[in-house]
């Protein structure tokens, strides 16, 4: 990130509140041009945007998006495409980490210049964006290093409103998973699905259902029976087995589970025992990540709905860190506009380089929180005018300049970012 240039282009703070309608389009949604104009955002910023416009106020800022506490100690960013639409043909330029990239607690992960007025009534809709794709980018990337090469599947769109299913579907994808569930999952996104227990009740026996589906269903299409509608799960996958299948899905109830482990193994011991050794166990129904962790070992893969669909936000916040060229910031935020250096060589000690934004260098964070879990990130936050040490490759990269997008966001290359620094980070946690 090079020093900050004189802006070279006009405010446009001159956008009416008027415009700002309360009015629900359809199914509890919003018609996508009013989070475009900055009609979806939190009422206090249309409201001082009025009083700075009267105040004659609007000085030229620098804000950073960054995040204080990260549960899983790590992030992966995503939601970076929505970002780009946002401020496409706005007054504003953006530097960001490419979309799948890893982030740590405390590192800015998006820096946004221009006019405050140009960017105050935005903030809601770009913390929005960021917070949801990337919580469920990071749940998914976590669960599937769980799984520890088996399949995962994004079975929860169901979880949340389907207006954001193609959002959910992508950022899990980024996240890792082998296949998406829902339809409306962006082109390219391989879809996975078996089938649902009102299939298998709408045939007279699972046996009936099973055979239709071997019969009629797609040819290029595995055959994966659910087997657990009526009966024991080790009864009906001997039966689906004896009718032909790749795999057998167990989707039992949480009411019914007891020691879910134990009716795996019962399942597995059964289906060796009498001959069908290449038929896989696929487990599906709540599963969580602490499941996947459990179970890895004896079930082959996974269809996981909530635990990636209803991921935690990460709270991203954005702050100014500059006004009109001085550093600045709130309580709690460091000043400064920065960038985040990956150091190509892992010799330093954890925090043995003080910057001059007052952070560490390896193994902390700029805004003084410690990187728990993650004390060889080889990463280093510092002021964007210091010098940062020999091969240093900066993180934050120009994606908007003055409302044009200079770099091009694609899920292909962000999915494969994501899967290299998820490899990158447990090689360095000794994994
Ligand atoms: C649904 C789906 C998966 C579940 C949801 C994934 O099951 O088939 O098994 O979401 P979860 O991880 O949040 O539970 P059901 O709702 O039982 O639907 P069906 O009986 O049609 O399979």
């Amino acid at each position: 990130m090079s020093p900050l240039p004189p802006p070279r282009y006009p405010s446009q703070s001159f956008y009416p509140i008027a415009f700002i309608c309360t009015s629900m389009s359809r199914f509890g949604s919003l018609d996508p041009d009013l989070i475009q104009s900055g009609g979806c955002t939190d009422i206090y910023f249309p409201r001082c945007e009025a009083v700075l416009e009267k105040a004659g106020v609007n000085p030229f800022v620098v804000m950073e998006v960054s995040v204080a506490s990260l549960p899983l100690g790590f992030g992966i960013l995503a939601g970076l495409d929505s970002v780009m639409e946002l401020f496409d043909g706005k007054p504003v330029t953006v530097f960001s980490m490419p979309e799948g990239s890893i982030f740590y607690e405390g590192e800015p992960v998006m820096v946004i210049e221009g006019y405050y007025r140009d960017i105050a009534r935005f903030e809601t809709a770009l913390l929005g964006f960021l917070c949801h794709a990337s919580g469920i980018a990071t749940a998914a990337a976590h669960i599937v290093s769980l799984a520890a090469g088996r399949p995962v599947f994004s079975f929860g769109s169901r979880r949340q409103h389907p207006a954001i299913a193609p959002m959910i579907e992508r950022a899990a994808w980024i996240g890792g998973v082998a296949g998406v569930s829902n339809t409306a999952a962006p082109a390219g996104i391989p879809l996975a699905g078996t089938m649902p227990h009102a299939y298998v009740l709408s045939f007279d026996t699972p046996e009936s259902a099973w055979a239709a589906y071997a019969e009629y269903a797609d040819p290029d299409l595995p055959r994966i029976m659910l087997c657990d509608t009526l009966s024991d799960e080790k009864a009906e996958a001997l039966a689906a087995a004896r009718i032909g299948c790749s795999a057998v899905r167990l989707d039992t109830p949480r009411s019914r589970r007891g020691d879910i482990r134990s009716i795996i193994g019962e399942v597995r011991w059964e289906l060796d025992t009498h001959g069908y050794r290449d038929v896989k166990i696929f487990l599906s129904g709540g599963v969580t990540a602490a499941d996947v962790a459990a179970l890895r070992d004896i079930v082959d893969s996974f269809g996981v709905g909530g635990a990636i669909a209803n991921a935690p936000v990460i709270d991203f916040s954005a702050d100014i860190v500059e006004k009109d060229g001085t550093p600045i910031a709130k309580r709690g935020r460091r000043s400064g506009r920065k960038q985040v250096w990956r150091l190509d060589h892992r010799g330093d000690a954890p925090g043995d380089e003080t910057d001059q934004a007052g952070g560490k260098g390896v193994g902390e964070s700029s805004q003084g929180g410690s990187q728990q879990g993650n004390p060889h990130t080889g990463r280093r936050v510092l002021l964007h005018t210091q010098t940062p040490p020999p091969g240093a490759a900066p993180l934050l990269v120009e994606q908007i300049r003055a409302g044009r997008p200079v770099a091009a966001v694609s899920t292909e290359e962000s999915r494969r970012r994501a899967a290299e620094e998820m490899r990158r980070m447990e090689e360095c946690r000794g994994h």
